[in-house]
C-alpha cells in the first residue's frame, strides 16, 4: 500500500486548503423553523438532486459573498451579507473521482427579500422540515440537513463508495471557528 493514496490521504485533504470550495445556502423560514427552500438542480453538479443553493467559491471572493451571489443566481432572492450565518462545513470526498471532492461552506438565513423564482439551474421550492425529500438529495443530506435546521454549528466529512453515490465513512463534530467570513 503506498502511503500517499487511499483514505488518509483524503482524509488530509480535508484540512490542507487543497479541495476546491463551494458554498451551499439555506433559507428556513418560521420560528421554530417549519420549513426550508431547497432546489431540484436540472443542471451540472448534482444534476436531478435537490439540494441547497450554492456553487463555487470564485478566485478573490469570500464564501460568504459567494453564497449571496449564487443565491441571488439560482433564486433571484436577495440576502445581505450580515444575515448569513455561518453554520458549518462539508467535506465530501470522492476517492474514486477527486475531481467531485470538495469543502462546502453552509450558511443559513432566516431573512431576505424577494420570491424564489425557478431559473436556469434551480427549480425551487419550500419543504416542510418533517416531511424533507431525502430520497432525492445526496445521501449526506440526512446527515446534516436536520441538524443545521436545529440551529447546530458543524463540521462533517463525507467519504464516498466506488459508486459515488453511497456515504462509507462520516465524522460529524462540533464547529466552534465563528472566524469564518
Ligand atoms: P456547483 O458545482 O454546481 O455547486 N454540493 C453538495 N451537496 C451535497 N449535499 N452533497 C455533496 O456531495 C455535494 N457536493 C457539492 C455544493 C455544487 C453545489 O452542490 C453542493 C454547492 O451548493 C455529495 O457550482
Amino acid at each position: 500500500m503506498v502511503g500517499s493514496s487511499g483514505p488518509d490521504h483524503d482524509l488530509r485533504a480535508c484540512a490542507s486548503g487543497s479541495l476546491r470550495e463551494a458554498t451551499l445556502c439555506l433559507l428556513v423560514r418560521g420560528n421554530p423553523p417549519g420549513h426550508v427552500l431547497l432546489g431540484y438542480k436540472k443542471e451540472g453538479f448534482g444534476a436531478g438532486k435537490i439540494t441547497g443553493f450554492g456553487g463555487k467559491v470564485e478566485p478573490g471572493e469570500t464564501p460568504v459573498a459567494a453564497a449571496v451571489r449564487e443565491l441571488e443566481e439560482e433564486t433571484g432572492i436577495t440576502v445581505a451579507l450580515e444575515d448569513l450565518l455561518a453554520v458549518g462545513q462539508l467535506c465530501f470526498l470522492f476517492p474514486s473521482r477527486p475531481a467531485w471532492s470538495q469543502l462546502v461552506h453552509v450558511f443559513l438565513s432566516t431573512g431576505w427579500m424577494g420570491v424564489p423564482q425557478e431559473g436556469r439551474e434551480m427549480r425551487p421550492a419550500w419543504y416542510a422540515v418533517d416531511r424533507l425529500p431525502y430520497e432525492q438529495m445526496w445521501q449526506d443530506s440526512l446527515y446534516w440537513l436536520p441538524r443545521f435546521i436545529a440551529g447546530e454549528r458543524i463540521r462533517g466529512r463525507f467519504v464516498f463508495d466506488r459508486d459515488n453515490e453511497t456515504v462509507v465513512d462520516v465524522t460529524i463534530d462540533a464547529w466552534d471557528d465563528v472566524n469564518e467570513r
